[in-house]
């Protein structure tokens, strides 16, 4: 992989809600309309005009993105992207689904100006896709699709536990 993508990928461990990045990417699900894991602590700290901004949009098919403002949050703006239910489909198809949501999200942010946007780790909570997988289409999708947007500086991948950093930090390394 490319030098000059590679040095714009960030590799973090903590809450998604206290980066101040120019976005953070939510893993939603398809009604907009909050939910638990990372929606729910994201609609948290927002307050609740996300939730009235979310309604206005009338949901989102799994695989792609919408945004909203932040409000409370320190990031200006959050993308809404809706992961595949690993169980429910084939690996090929949920990890083409699982792309998608990094492409539009990313596609989406450089349209709206974003230089710096956060993802946490997509579909690996409740829609139970194994952290190993979903790392590699995290970070590769990314690094091809972000030579074709110079605009974003940088990308922060957040993790919640010391377990899945450690998978995101040895990927990276590989691709070095
Ligand atoms: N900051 C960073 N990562 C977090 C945080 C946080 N504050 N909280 C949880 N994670 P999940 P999914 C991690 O279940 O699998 C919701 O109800 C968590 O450890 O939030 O895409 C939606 O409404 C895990 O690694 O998202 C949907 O219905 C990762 O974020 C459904 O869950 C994603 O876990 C979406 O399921």
């Amino acid at each position: 992989m490319e030098k000059s993508v590679l040095q714009k990928i960030e590799i973090r461990q903590g809450d998604i809600t206290r980066l101040e990045v120019d976005a953070i990417v939510n893993a939603a699900n398809s009604s907009l309309l909050g939910g638990g894991g990372v929606d729910g602590a994201i609609h948290r700290a927002a307050g609740p005009e996300l939730l009235d901004e979310c309604r206005t949009i009338g949901g989102c098919p799994t695989g792609e993105a919408r945004i909203t403002g932040g409000y409370r949050l320190p990031a200006a703006h959050v993308i809404h992207t809706v992961g595949p239910v690993y169980h429910r489909m084939n690996a090929a198809r949920a990890e083409n689904l699982l792309a998608q949501c990094y492409v539009n999200s990313l596609t989406l942010a450089a349209a709206h100006g974003v230089r710096s946007v956060a993802f946490p780790a997509i579909s690996c909570g409740v829609y139970g896709y194994p952290i190993a997988d979903a790392c590699r289409v995290a970070i590769d999708s990314s690094c091809r699709f972000l030579k074709a947007l110079p605009a974003i500086e940088k990308v922060v991948f957040i993790l919640f536990s010391e377990g899945d950093r450690q998978v995101y930090e040895r990927h990276l390394a590989s691709l070095a």
